[in-house]
C-alpha cells in the first residue's frame, strides 16, 4: 500500500473482472453465491417495504457490499462472537439467520430477532454467532474485543469479529480498541467495510488518507487490504487473519473496499446528496457488482449454466417473499412488553 492510497482499487471503472475461482471447492462457492443473492433479495424487498410505508423504522441498507460478510462468515464458525453496527443485515444473515425473523424483527413483530424491539438497527441471534448490533457507531468494537479476551482466557480458540465503517474509525473507541487488542493479545478481526461515505460526506472530506489500514500498522496489527467486492479475495484474507488469530496470534485488521448502492439510509440512492456521488460513480460501482461477477467467474470455469442460476435465483426469491409474507402476519409483542423487555433476561435472581 503506497502512501495508504488505494490506487485502482478505488476505481471503479476498475476491478469489474469475473472473480478467479480456480482452486476453490465448489459448493462452498455456490452456496456463498446463493446467499449473496438471499441478502441482495432481501434487502431489495425491505427498500420496497420501507418505500411503500410498510416498516416503521429506517432501514441501512448495504446492496452492493454483499462479498464482505459472506467472505467473511466463510471462514467463522457459531461458537465465534460477531458485532455490527446500524448496515447488519448482511452480517447477521451470513451468519445463518432466519430471514423471517430478520424481517419480523424489522416489521416490530413479536417473533423478530430482538422480539420486535429493536428494528433493523438492533439486530442478535446468539445461537449463530451474532452477538448484536447497535447504532451507536463503533459503539459494537470494544464489546468484540472484550469478547474476544474472553474466547483466549475460556481457551476455546474462537474470535471476536468487529464490523464498522470507514466513519467508525473517527471514533476514538476505535484507536483504544485495537490498541488493547493488541495489548492483550486478543483473537479480535477488524472488519472495516470502506465504502468511502460516512452518511452524506465523502472520505475526501473527512481523513487525510482514504485507507484505515494506517490505524492497523500504527498498532502493530497485522492487515490485508482487498477489494471488498471478491468474495474470494475477503474469504482467503480473512482466512489468513483469523487462523492467525486462532492460533493465539492476537488481532487482526481486514480492510474491504466496497460501495452502497442505495443512499445512507432507506431506499433513495442520494445522488448529488454531499460530495462525490454522482449517477455515474453508482452506475459504474454497479458494473463492479459482487454478485454478478461471482456469477461470471463461476460460469467461466463451467461450475453455473444459465437454468442452474435461474433456479438459485428462482428459489431465494421464493423464500424472500415467503418469509417477508410470514413476518407481516406475525403478531406484534404484547404491550406488557415495554416493560418486561428493558433489560434482557439473564436468568440471575436477587
Ligand atoms: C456515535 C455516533 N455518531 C454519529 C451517528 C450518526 N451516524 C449514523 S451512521 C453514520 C455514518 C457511519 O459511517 P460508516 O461508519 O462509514 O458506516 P456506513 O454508514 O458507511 O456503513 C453516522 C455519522 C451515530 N449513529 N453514532
Ligand atoms: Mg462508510
Amino acid at each position: 500500500m503506497n502512501n495508504w492510497s488505494f490506487g485502482s482499487l478505488a476505481e471503479p471503472s476498475q476491478y469489474q473482472h469475473p472473480i478467479d475461482v480456480s482452486g476453490l471447492d465448489t459448493p462452498t462457492l455456490l452456496a456463498q453465491l446463493q446467499m449473496m443473492l438471499r441478502i441482495r433479495l432481501a434487502e431489495r424487498c425491505l427498500a420496497d417495504g420501507r418505500r411503500d410505508g410498510l416498516i416503521g423504522g429506517p432501514v441501512h441498507l448495504g446492496v452492493g457490499q454483499e462479498a464482505v460478510a459472506v467472505g467473511i462468515a466463510a471462514e467463522l464458525r457459531k461458537t465465534d462472537r460477531v458485532f455490527g453496527a446500524h448496515r447488519s443485515h448482511s452480517h447477521v444473515l451470513s451468519m445463518g439467520s432466519s430471514l423471517h425473523r430478520l424481517f419480523a424483527e424489522i416489521l416490530g413483530r413479536d417473533t423478530g430477532l430482538s422480539r420486535g424491539m429493536g428494528g433493523s438497527m438492533h439486530l442478535w441471534d446468539q445461537p449463530n454467532g451474532f452477538y448484536g448490533s447497535v447504532p451507536i457507531v463503533s459503539g459494537t468494537v470494544p464489546l468484540a474485543v472484550g469478547a474476544a479476551l474472553a474466547a483466549k482466557l475460556q481457551g476455546s480458540g474462537d474470535v471476536g469479529v468487529a464490523y464498522l465503517g470507514d466513519g467508525a474509525v473517527e471514533e476514538g473507541v476505535v484507536h483504544e480498541s485495537l490498541n488493547l487488542a493488541r495489548m492483550l493479545k486478543a483473537p479480535a478481526i477488524f472488519v472495516v467495510e470502506n465504502n468511502f461515505f460516512a452518511s452524506h460526506m465523502h472520505i475526501s472530506l473527512r481523513q487525510p488518507k482514504e485507507s484505515t489500514a494506517r490505524f492497523a500498522a500504527a498498532n502493530d496489527i497485522p492487515y490485508e487490504v482487498v477489494d471488498g467486492n471478491d468474495v474470494v479475495k475477503v474469504r482467503l484474507a480473512a482466512a489468513r487473519l483469523i487462523s492467525l488469530a486462532r492460533e493465539g496470534k492476537g488481532p487482526g485488521f481486514l480492510e474491504a473496499v466496497t460501495y452502497r448502492w442505495y443512499g445512507h439510509v432507506d431506499w433513495r440512492e442520494d445522488i448529488d446528496v454531499g460530495v462525490n456521488r454522482s449517477s455515474e460513480d453508482v452506475n459504474s460501482w454497479r458494473k463492479r457488482d459482487p454478485i454478478a461477477r461471482l456469477v461470471a467467474g463461476l460460469q467461466a470455469v463451467g461450475l453455473i449454466d444459465a437454468d442452474q442460476l435461474a433456479a438459485m435465483e428462482e428459489e431465494m426469491a421464493k423464500e424472500v417473499a415467503d418469509a417477508w409474507n410470514m413476518a407481516q402476519a406475525d403478531a406484534y409483542p404484547p404491550l406488557s412488553a415495554l416493560t418486561s423487555r428493558v433489560f434482557a433476561d439473564t436468568g440471575v435472581t436477587q
